[in-house]
């Protein structure tokens, strides 16, 4: 019965029916299905073949607009439910997390974001295209220890690596650990751009972040 209804979700975001989305996810939600089951077994293998159509041409923009309009509204009613799963943790730490400059893609990094808050992280969201000199203010700002960069497109990896640089270069770097995420991001980008680490996903990403913060 889950996992049918889990295809269902997968489905609605193919098809492009955000409103069955929404209420599939409901259902699903109502059926007891774990809120990271739902996001990792239901909407992100949609969006990954919303993805995969787009770059076969089959798909244009329009798709890939419909689609996360209605990914962002399922995990507009999964982000309370995931918050609630999480205990009542002390501070872990502060993190600044946001996608880099040029990129506009901000599901999977408010989905990091949502969960490292939901694991008791200080989360500073900064939202999308967000340049180094508001990386480099938020640190100095907040005292944060970690920095979360999401980039989704292979045209802004390389902004990952000019952070990084321009952290360096700010006198910040041995006071803050970086991990790097995003569908094209690999381990081996993460190491050559001089980042701590890599995390494929939100769950990773919480293990690595407790992980560096030594917590
Ligand atoms: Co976009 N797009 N897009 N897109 N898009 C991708 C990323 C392509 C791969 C699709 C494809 O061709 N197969 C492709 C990039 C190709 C490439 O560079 N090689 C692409 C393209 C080309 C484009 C445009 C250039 C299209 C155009 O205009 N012609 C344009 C770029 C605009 C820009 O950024 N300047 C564009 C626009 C869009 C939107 C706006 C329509 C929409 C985003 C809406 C939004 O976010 N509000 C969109 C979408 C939705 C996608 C796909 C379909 C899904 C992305 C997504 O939300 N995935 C994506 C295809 C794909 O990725 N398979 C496609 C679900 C989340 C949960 O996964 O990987 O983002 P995630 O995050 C994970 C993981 O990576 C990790 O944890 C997250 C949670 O599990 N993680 C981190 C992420 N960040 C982390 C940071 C950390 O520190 C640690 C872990």
């Amino acid at each position: 019965m889950s996992t049918e209804l889990l295809s269902q979700i997968t489905a609605s975001l193919v098809d492009g029916d955000p409103d069955l989305t929404i209420d599939l996810t409901k259902q699903a939600i109502q059926g007891g299905i774990e809120p990271m089951t739902i996001i990792e077994r239901g909407l992100v293998p949609g969006m990954n073949i919303v993805g995969d159509k787009f770059s076969t041409g089959e798909y244009f923009l329009p798709h890939l607009i419909i689609s996360a309009n209605g990914m962002q509204q399922a995990m507009d009613l999964l982000e309370p439910e995931l918050r609630a799963r999480s205990q009542q943790m002390k501070v872990s730490g502060k993190v600044v997390i946001g996608t880099v400059q040029g990129d506009i893609h901000e599901i999977g990094k408010s989905l990091v974001a949502t969960m490292l808050s939901a694991s008791g992280f200080q989360v500073y969201d900064l939202g999308v295209d967000v340049p180094a000199e508001d990386f480099i203010a938020k640190v100095k700002e907040t005292g944060a220890q970690l920095v979360g960069l999401s980039a989704l497109l292979t045209t802004t990896m390389i902004v990952q690596k000019e952070i990084i640089e321009a952290l360096s270069i700010a006198g910040l770097r041995d006071q803050i650990k970086i991990m790097v995420g995003g569908a094209p991001v690999t381990r081996s980008w993460a190491a050559e751009i001089g980042a701590d680490g890599f995390a494929e996903d939100a769950i990773q990403a919480v293990q690595l972040a407790t992980q560096l913060m030594g917590a």
